[in-house]
């Protein structure tokens, strides 16, 4: 893509000012609700994993510890100026001498220290419950001895949230089943229940519980959170400050997300989201800018839940994807970047002239002012702000140049 002057990016962002003060909207406005975005990168994507059919592929430099994690994600935040946050798992962020069963809060203290000392800070956490021993399930193990040690990984990882991160814990359990009959299904989702029942009573009022659902796992019959009903479910049941996370990536094809949203917000629900953009079953790629996380943008835009004014409104942004083979820093910059447009679009939409074309039952009208906003290269506001907030215009070409990558691969080995 050719690189866009300084010059250039103003005189586009007036001229599209021009354009959009028309219908009402002012660019300024916009801009600074950019500037305001921020999202989570996860320490995982940093890491050491490769996998799928690349076998045991690593792309160059991958972060050896969780230090260097926080390292690579700082990068992220200097480029990009939206992720002051890393959302990390107690089982993969631990100390490395400290075995899991053995984790406190306080072992978190460090890993904190580090952020704060590259400018980022800790954000989500993580339980780890898909590690050694779950194989038959984590809250919903039928051997006890497993299940009641997952429920205190669980508990600490609370007091984690509490003491050195944001009071914010998003569970995501692998339970299932891979045939019919091997598990009585519903005694299944009552083990996890009470898991979470018990976790909450424990946790401080400070944490807010987000619920992860998943419809599969490769070779899986079942799931134990299936889907945004099953998790929004088990939430109400968990308790009030329990809330719905949602995965791109965790959808059947089809399946309207935006819908979704609609409903959890709709419905009063506290929310949240792993981005990523979904082509096969699970949320390896980065995001994209396109039609399906546009109308999601749209919802949160609409429903207030995205640069609201009144921050506790907002629900918890995470990025969470695992690219196998394409280099990581790179693929979030991407993904961070691609965020942005989207929010840029939803909050050019024309809702006046979009509510017109509703009350006068205009289908096609209608979906044109909601196209019109998502055809509009919304670039020359992210440009600007930017250049406002002192930080390349394209991120992904200054991490390109900025010769980091070759400094990890020399000082990481390749
Ligand atoms: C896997 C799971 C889920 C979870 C993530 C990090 O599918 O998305 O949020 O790992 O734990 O992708
Ligand atoms: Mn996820
Ligand atoms: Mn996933």
């Amino acid at each position: 893509m050719p690189t866009v002057s300084e010059q250039r990016a103003r005189e586009r962002y007036r001229i599209l000012g021009e354009e959009l003060a028309e219908a009402g909207i002012d660019i300024d406005r916009v801009k600074e609700k950019v500037k305001a975005f921020e999202v989570e990168v996860p320490s995982w994507v940093f890491g050491e994993f490769g996998g799928g059919r690349f076998g045991d592929y690593m792309p160059p430099g991958p972060a050896r510890d969780r230090m260097a994690k926080m390292r690579d994600a700082a990068m992220v935040h200097k480029l990009t100026g939206a992720s002051p946050r890393v959302a990390i798992h107690t089982g993969w962020d631990k100390p490395d001498e400290v075995p899991f069963d053995e984790v406190e809060a306080d072992h978190f203290a460090e890993l904190k220290d580090c952020a704060r000392e590259l400018g980022v800070d800790l954000g989500a956490v993580n339980p780890t419950l898909f590690l050694t021993g779950t194989h038959y399930g984590s809250l919903s193990s039928p051997l006890p001895e497993v299940r009641e040690m997952l429920i205190r990984h669980c508990i600490v990882s609370c007091e984690i949230a509490d003491k050195y991160a944001q009071g914010l814990v998003t569970y995501w359990l692998p339970d299932g089943s891979n045939y019919p009959g091997q598990r009585d299904l519903w005694r299944q989702e009552k083990l996890v229940r009470d898991a979470f029942r018990e976790i909450y009573d424990a946790a401080s009022d400070n944490i807010l519980h987000l619920i992860e659902y998943k419809l599969f796992e490769p070779g899986t019959y079942s799931t134990v959170i299936p889907d945004a009903g099953a998790a929004t479910d088990m939430a109400d049941a968990m308790g009030e400050r329990a809330g719905v996370l949602v995965d791109m990536g965790h959808h059947p094809y089809g399946v309207n997300i935006a819908q979704i949203v609609a409903r959890l917000i709709g419905t009063g629900r506290r929310g949240g989201f792993h981005f990523n953009t979904r082509y096969a079953a699970d949320d390896d790629h980065a995001v994209e800018p396109n039609v399906a996380m546009y109308a999601i943008f749209c919802e949160l835009v609409g429903g207030g839940v995205v640069c609201a004014d009144d921050a506790a409104r907002n629900w918890a942004y995470m990025i969470d994807q695992c690219s196998s083979l394409e280099n990581r820093i790179r693929a979030v910059l991407h993904s961070i970047d691609s965020l942005q447009v989207s929010l840029a679009k939803a909050l050019v939409l024309d809702r006046s002239r979009l509510e017109e074309a509703r009350d006068g039952q205009d289908i096609i009208p209608a979906n044109r002012v909601f196209l019109d906003a998502f055809l509009t290269d919304v670039r020359p506001i992210l440009h600007v702000a930017r250049l406002e907030k002192d930080l390349p215009l394209d991120p992904v070409v200054a991490y390109d140049e900025g010769g980091y990558q070759a400094q990890i691969e020399r000082e990481r080995g390749a």
